[in-house]
């Protein structure tokens, strides 16, 4: 472990399928026929709100039912152990990896157990569904909106997650397809960091060949794995 001083990891879906949670590529990418272009946009809530928080009011109650795996575990006791610099870049909004321990944390898509209003701005904990009558803390409107970064919008925390790529010797990336950008790209600013790159998927994701390293297999078994070979 001594070889590194600043590691950046960036999780996807694939690290919470084995706690139940479904990727965004299974179910061909449809969420009750609707594709997740139709119900993860501005537009989209725009069009039919009822619908779009409908989609997040189930996925947040679905948290409850869900724990971290090994694979979320293993990240939390690496943060604890590791004495350079870490930061943990997650496109998942569920909270498994919060829940395991990592501190060292970055949302950048946003996370179900939050909502903001949208005549403020202003962030609040969200635990429930949110409905057309739920009012909001900050200025008691009814113009709640789940916390999610949408197709479009501008991802959380962008400049903290750049600057740490741009100084990074390590980077891993764990069960994400490289579908969806900026985050699909962050290997390209690791490697020109000069960075150890590495992918651990179940399968080649679709940026495969940008990577120095692949691990392929079940995050549960190979995160543990990778992170104690270190
Ligand atoms: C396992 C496993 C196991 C399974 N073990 N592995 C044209 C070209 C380029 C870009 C664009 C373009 N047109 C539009 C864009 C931009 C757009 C984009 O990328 N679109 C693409 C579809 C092309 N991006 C945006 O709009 C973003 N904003 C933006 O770009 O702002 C401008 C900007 C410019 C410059 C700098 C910065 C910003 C916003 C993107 C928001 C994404 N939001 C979503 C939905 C909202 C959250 C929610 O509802 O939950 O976030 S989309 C969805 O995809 C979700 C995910 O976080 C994201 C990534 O998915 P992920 O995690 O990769 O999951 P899957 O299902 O795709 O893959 C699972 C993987 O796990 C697979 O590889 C499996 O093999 C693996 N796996 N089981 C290990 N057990």
């Amino acid at each position: 472990m001594g070889q590194y001083r600043n590691i950046v990891v960036l999780t996807g879906a694939g690290i919470s399928a084995e706690s139940g949670i479904n990727t965004f590529r299974d179910n061909n990418g449809l969420w009750e026929n609707h594709r997740i272009e139709d119900v993860a946009t501005p537009e989209a809530f725009q069009r039919d709100p009822v619908l779009v928080q409908k989609f997040y009011n189930l996925r947040r109650a679905g948290l409850k039912e869900v724990v971290p795996n090994n694979a979320h575990k293993a990240l939390a006791e690496f943060e604890k152990s590791f004495s350079g610099d870490f930061l943990l870049v997650t496109q998942n909004v569920d909270d498994l990896h919060d829940r395991a321990g990592n501190e060292k944390l970055i949302h950048m898509h946003g996370e179900l157990l939050k909502s903001h209003c949208t005549t403020t701005g202003q962030v609040h904990r969200q635990s429930d569904d949110i409905s057309s009558d739920s009012r909001c803390l900050c200025c008691n409107t009814t113009t709640l909106r789940p916390h999610i970064v949408w197709f479009g919008e501008m991802p959380l925390q962008m400049e903290a997650i750049y600057s740490a790529l741009e100084t990074c010797d390590l980077f891993i990336s764990i069960g994400t397809s490289g579908n969806v950008y900026p985050a699909a790209g962050f290997v390209e600013v690791a490697n020109q960091a000069g960075a150890r790159t590495v992918e651990i998927n179940l399968e080649p994701s679709r940026g495969a060949d940008a990577f120095a390293e692949a691990v392929i297999g079940p995050a549960s078994i190979k995160v543990p794995e990778f992170l104690s070979s270190l």
